[in-house]
């Protein structure tokens, strides 16, 4: 009889201990952000100082971004886009408004990053990082030094060139090349840089995202479009790389986090959004992806050789030979159809 009671009781607790472990009744939050752009630790840290679960999906390109939302169905509490498809996302509804007295944190963003014109009084958007787009080259694989777009269509490069798989920065490097602007409205244009970028094909390795870092590191091509971030990242693991800001000028941008609409937990996605603006938890990201963070406090937080590193932080002033994307708005289907035509030409 008694050992029956001690059966049934250690059964009891066996099966309470078993149910515990499955129902997981913490909240969600489901987060949606580019390849390689986060400190994992960041992501734990959120869970356990919040009690809550963060399911965390990544993407690629702005585009495919887009896509995802925009076919709804996905219920994403925050994402990442850059400045021209916040402006997009803004201009077809596709974003809540922030309530920024819910983000005290806000006061840590370098004044400079804010009120720009993707969205002018920053409604719908909160700074993350920031950057430009530059060329990077191994210096013992590329005899002279590199200056310009103009020598990515250089024949004694052939196969050694990766471009990015992205629309908006490979029609810029066409652009600029062409010394054009990267905003172009002008559909002639757009199709002199469609012919640019058809024309470099033949030496180009390959169009990658994130792989460009190992294709890099790993030599196993010599020189290659990156975000300068990415390029910081290269550079600690391969020390005959060199990031170069080509003289025809180049593109100055701006990711942000926004909430879209249809999003399920908006008073966590505030409360992310907020957690991520403090300084020693930006200056965890920043150090440990390499891109530049907007929160001065954070940037003092960094190791010396990412403070001071002019590839992450370059002097800001003096970044006059920019720009920064637009939304195409009513003709960004020339833009859409001359990419497409891009990648699918042989
Ligand atoms: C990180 C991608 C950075 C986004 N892999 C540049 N806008």
């Amino acid at each position: 009889m008694k050992n029956k009671k001690v059966l049934f009781l250690i059964a009891t607790v066996f099966i309470l201990t078993i149910l515990s472990g499955c129902s997981d009744d913490r909240q969600t939050l489901n987060v949606y952000n580019w390849g390689d752009y986060i400190n994992p630790e960041v992501i734990d840290i959120f869970e356990d100082e919040f009690n809550v679960k963060v399911v965390y999906d990544t993407f690629a390109t702005n585009e495919d971004l887009y896509v995802k939302i925009k076919q709804g169905g996905s219920s994403y509490d925050v994402i990442f886009p850059s400045d021209y498809m916040i402006e997009r996302m803004i201009r077809e509804d596709l974003l809540q408004k922030i309530d920024l007295n819910k983000i005290s944190n806000i006061k840590n963003v370098d004044e400079k990053f804010m009120n720009l014109d993707y969205d002018p009084n920053n409604e719908y958007s909160v700074p993350y990082m920031w950057g430009t787009v530059g060329i990077i080259y191994n210096k013992n694989l590329v005899d002279r030094p590199i200056t310009k777009w103009a020598d990515l269509w250089d024949e004694e490069f052939k196969g050694e060139i990766i471009m990015l798989n992205s629309q908006r920065d490979s029609l810029a490097v066409a652009l600029k090349k062409l010394h054009y602007s990267l905003n172009t409205r002008d559909i002639n244009e757009l199709e002199e840089a469609k012919n640019e970028l058809i024309k470099q094909k033949p030496l180009v390795y390959a169009y990658q995202g994130d792989e460009i870092k190992d294709t890099i590191i790993s030599e196993d091509a010599a020189i290659g479009v990156v975000w300068s971030g990415d390029a910081v990242a290269m550079m600690r693991e391969n020390e005959n790389l060199v990031y170069v800001l080509p003289e025809e000028g180049t593109n100055l941008w701006f990711d942000a986090m926004v909430i879209p609409k249809g999003a399920k937990n908006v008073d966590l996605s505030h409360e992310f959004i907020n957690f991520m603006l403090r300084p020693e938890i930006a200056a965890k990201n920043a150090e440990y992806i390499g891109y530049s963070s907007p929160i001065p406090k954070a940037v003092d937080l960094l190791s010396d050789d990412l403070r001071n590193n002019e590839v992450a932080y370059p002097d800001f002033d003096k970044l006059n030979n920019t720009e920064i994307f637009k939304d195409p708005s009513d003709i960004l289907q020339e833009y859409d159809r001359i990419w497409t035509e891009v990648i699918s030409s042989k």
